[in-house]
């Protein structure tokens, strides 16, 4: 079969991917990210490119509209506003995950079309941090590792990571580096015990924000203990003493570790050479986001580690275009192609390129400001692209209603109904991942092809040609008229080279005669090129800076911290992975992590609910009891919406903290009260139709054979049929109902003919049963009393929940197995074939064969 090489749309990894029209994915072997390995998105991505629910014309209104007319509307709101308000009353709000030349040309137009830097991207939330630390430190905002770098390392830091989940194609490649060579170390530290944490030697569960007090105390070790590197600071590093003497001055103790694990830590970095400290949004989500970047920095220059094979920082990216986003300057700070939008003499360069009547001469609004802005009634037209900010900016409700106060909002997806879309004024249906064609570049500067391999689905178009129509329409016909994407690429390695002049390090010159159609993947500046092993940084002397930084005060509050983040099998907020059956089997429901210890202070038990709230708002979620987490310190998934969910969407409850320096959001450390859910019933429901989360509580999700739904209310509804019929979307069909002794536990089988097409179980108590046995039987010509026969599906084993998603494996399958005698993941791989697919499920799979001694009494 014809298979088309591509890149996976998921995380920063980038890896390789060949896709076949019929839905067939393989990994690319050929490709460097992954060498033909895929994690269990990306080998589930065929589940998600059907059209269910994809959006497929534009909509007015929510009426669908004409193409044309609705371009041209586009651009009178957009004009109107900007005549009657100026430049400033109109705003785009983006995402890594548009393609570079999506990316580029939205820049284009808005900071030199209509000469506003009103245009923010998600990026704001997830890598702001470290550009501005690497802006700080370097003069511009390069990554300078690699992959390899990982595998030659003999340390690897993980800092605010959880990369088995979040990059686990990178994490594998680490795995198997340690394997070969078991000398090689790994620490990790992040407050909680996460998939990652198990293949690390050293676990630091440092405290909140303790990131800037860590490494100031391993400066000061460093000074201290002679192992500087006076040399590289001599000839290519500024402000080596005051960081170090600030550095003196925090008390590492703050960062929650014990003398003992500081010192053992101090001792095997500094007694290390290859060093490679990898950091994510435990570092780059946090009021001292920025000063954390640069707390590691200071510690890689002080030793000149950095730029050598085997060492150095290493900021991963998150989104498939992350890295992409910031080379072209989608960042409201940045101009174009990290040319700044202070500098007079690069506004003057890159208009004089665009040919622009105009040119934004300072930031414009990040993206927290963005949307206050849209609160206060500023912004009269918001254009938001490939994102969906009601569901992932803090104080999700307020964005939501601040989105409601703009009077003209455009939004572009590919889906019909998200949390943002359905605030909008103006749909526009764009191409999807397999359907438009694009570059990417990954979390080591290596740009990818997108290439398409499925037909165009109605009306879509591809977001780059959107935009440019609507930039033609608003009057810019020449620098907007390109006639493929291949086009805007040339366009931006042209100004490149302008970049490059002004002796920047984005330097795209290998691309200047690019095959477009046969571009292999390519890591710029050039393939093997290393960046600051001989210093050459960007500041106008050339040196590196190291910056003072100080830990912030511990900030100590009687409540609960609510820290946040991802799962392994879903991508943000599920409109793509969500409709995958087998990746949302493995962790089916919105959840928060609690410490036994507090559970019990709170008289939660397992399958209890748990309610959340503070000032901002509420949420409800299901108790996971787990020491994973520590006291005081609760973790819930950033995922649900209101999509899926009637309560579980966390940024509902964080507050709009940002890093002074970069405007992140804070997003890792919310301030909230728990206390038991007081449910008096709990539901479960699976149906065939596309079930409701609209009840008190309610969080819905796909299965093989439909749609289930995990429910619970206050009060008694009169009557539970009504309820059911309601939820489940079942006008017709038969009902049974079965009522056990104590007329407490009632359950309601639907039938249409013969067939079941809907199951309804409701108990006082958290609803025990065989969850997949109850979808099993949905669309089967079960009779009525055998499908609600038993409490836990009668004599069916249950498997559980999904750990191995490529080959649906369950958690009980695989304790079964581990009673039997597999006493290795080799062994259990054998015995039940989990983890021999794509391998993302390893990390658990040791982790159930080690904790299985344990008494199991919490699960
Ligand atoms: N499966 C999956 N993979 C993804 C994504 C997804 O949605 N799903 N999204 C992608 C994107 S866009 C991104 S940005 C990346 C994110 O990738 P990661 O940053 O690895 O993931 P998170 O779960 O957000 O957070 C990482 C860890 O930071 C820890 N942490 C919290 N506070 C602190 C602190 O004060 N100090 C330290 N040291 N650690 C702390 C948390 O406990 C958490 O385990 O993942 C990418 N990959
Ligand atoms: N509490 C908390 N909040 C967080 C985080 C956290 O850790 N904790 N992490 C933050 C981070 S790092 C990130 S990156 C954000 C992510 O948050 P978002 O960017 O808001 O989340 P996504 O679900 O990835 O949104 C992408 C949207 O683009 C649509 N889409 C997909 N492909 C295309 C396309 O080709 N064109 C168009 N036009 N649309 C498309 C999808 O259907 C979806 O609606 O969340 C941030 N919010
Ligand atoms: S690690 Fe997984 S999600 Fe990330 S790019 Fe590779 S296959 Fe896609
Ligand atoms: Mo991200």
């Amino acid at each position: 079969m014809n298979l088309t090489k591509t890149v996976c749309p998921y995380c920063g990894v980038g890896c390789g991917v060949l896709a076949g029209a019929d839905g067939t994915i393989k990994g690319d072997p050929e490709h460097p990210a992954n060498f033909g390995r895929l994690c269990s998105k990306g080998a589930a991505l065929g589940e998600t490119i059907d059209l269910e629910g994809r959006l497929l014309t534009p909509k007015v209104n929510g009426k669908d509209a004409d193409w044309d007319e609705t371009l041209d509307l586009i651009a009178e709101q957009f004009n109107t506003a900007i005549r009657e308000h100026g430049p400033d009353s109109v705003a785009f709000y983006l995402s890594g995950q548009i393609l570079t030349e999506d990316y580029y040309v939205a820049n284009k137009l808005m900071k030199g079309f209509i000469g506003s830097a009103n245009v923010d991207t998600n990026s704001r939330l997830c890598m702001a941090s470290s550009v501005v630390g690497h802006k700080r430190a370097f003069g511009t905002d390069t990554v300078p590792g690699t992959y390899e770098d990982l595998e030659q390392a003999d340390l690897i830091v993980l800092v605010g990571s959880n990369l088995a989940w979040c990059h686990p194609v990178l994490h594998h490649r680490i795995a198997a580096a340690k394997a070969e060579r078991p000398n090689m170390r790994i620490v990790n530290i992040d407050p909680r015990k996460t998939a990652t944490t198990d293949l690390a030697d050293i676990h630091l569960r440092i405290a909140k924000d303790g990131d800037v007090a860590l490494f100031n105390g391993l400066l000061a070790h460093l000074a201290d203990t002679g192992a500087l590197n006076n040399d590289y600071i001599r000839d290519h590093v500024e402000g080596g003493l005051p960081a170090i003497t600030q550095a003196r001055l925090d008390d590492p103790s703050e960062s929650g570790l014990t003398p003992q694990e500081l010192s053992d830590f101090y001792q095997l970095w500094t007694s290390t050479q290859k060093v490679v400290t990898v950091y994510s949004q435990g570092v780059n989500q946090s009021e001292s986001g920025s000063d954390k970047v640069n707390a590691i920095l200071n510690c890689h220059l002080a030793t000149g580690r950095i730029g050598t094979p085997g060492c150095g920082p290493f900021s991963v990216t998150g989104q498939p275009n992350a890295m992409g986003g910031r080379e072209v300057g989608g960042l409201a700070n940045m101009l174009a192609n990290h040319l700044d939008i202070e500098n007079p003499d690069h506004r003057d360069c890159v208009q004089n390129f665009w040919n622009s009547p105009t040119m934004s001469t300072q930031a414009g609004l990040k993206a927290v400001d963005m949307f206050q802005a849209c609160a206060d009634g500023k912004i009269k037209a918001l254009w938001v692209i490939s994102t969906n900010p009601a569901v992932s900016l803090p104080d999700a409700d307020g964005v939501a209603e601040a989105i409601k106060k703009v009077p003209f909002v455009v939004v572009s997806d590919i889906m019909a109904r998200t949390d943002t879309g359905d605030l909008a004024d103006v749909l526009l249906p764009a191409t999807g991942w397999g359907e438009k064609d694009g570059t990417v570049t990954n979390s080591e500067r290596r740009i990818s092809r997108q290439r398409a391999f499925l037909p165009v689905p109605g009306q879509a178009r591809p977001d780059w040609e959107i935009i440019c129509d609507v930039g033609v329409r608003m009057g810019w016909k020449d620098a907007f008229t390109f006639a493929s994407p291949a086009e805007v690429f040339a366009e931006y390695v042209a100004l490149s080279s302008a970049s490059a002049d002004f002796g920047r390090d984005l330097d795209l010159s290998i691309f200047a005669d690019a095959d477009y159609a046969n571009l292999i993947p390519t890591q710029w500046p050039k393939d093997g090129k290393r960046f600051f092993a001989d210093g050459g940084f960007y500041h106008p002397d050339g040196k590196a800076r190291m910056l003072p930084v100080c830990a912030p005060t511990p900030c100590e509050g009687d409540g609960f911290i609510l820290n946040t983040g991802r799962n392994r099998d879903q991508w943000h907020t599920m409109t793509r992975t969500g409709k995958a059956p087998r990746l949302g089997a493995h962790l089916a429901e919105p959840y928060v992590e609690i410490h036994p210890v507090d559970a019990a202070k709170l008289d939660i038990t397992a399958g209890d609910l748990i309610e959340l709230s503070n000032p901002k708002g509420t949420s409800v979620l299901r108790a996971l009891i787990t020491d994973r987490t520590t006291e005081r310190q609760l973790f819930a998934p950033m995922h649900w919406t209101r999509q899926q969910s009637s309560k579980a969407w966390v940024n509902n409850l964080a507050s709009s903290v940002v890093d002074p320096f970069s405007g992140q959001p804070a997003s890792k450390n919310i301030n909230v009260t728990a206390r038991r859910y007081g449910a008096s019933w709990y539901g479960y429901a699976a149906g065939l139709n596309p079930i409701s989360p609209d009840c008190t509580y309610g969080a819905i999700s796909r299965t093989l054979t439909g749609w289930q739904g995990e429910f619970a209310g206050l009060d008694a509804p009169e009557n539970w049929e009504a309820l059911a019929r309601d939820l489940m979307d079942i006008g017709q069909g038969d009902v049974s109902e079965v009522r056990d002794n104590t007329g407490q536990q009632t359950r309601l089988a639907f039938h249409d003919g013969d067939q079941v097409i809907g199951l309804f179980f409701i108990s006082p108590k958290p609803v025990s049963l065989s969850r997949s046995h109850a979808v099993s039987l949905i669309g089967t010509e079960t009779p009525p009393l055998l499908a609600l026969a038993g409490q836990s599906g009668a004599d069916q084993p249950d498997p559980g929940a999904t750990i191995c998603a490529c080959l649906n494996v369950g958690v009980n399958t695989l304790r079964q197995a581990i009673a039997d005698g597999a006493n290795s993941v080799d062994a259990l791989g054998d015995a039940t074939s989990a983890g021999t697919n794509c391998g993302s499920c390893k990390p658990e799979l040791a982790r159930l064969l080690a904790d299985f001694q344990l008494p199991m009494a919490a699960e």
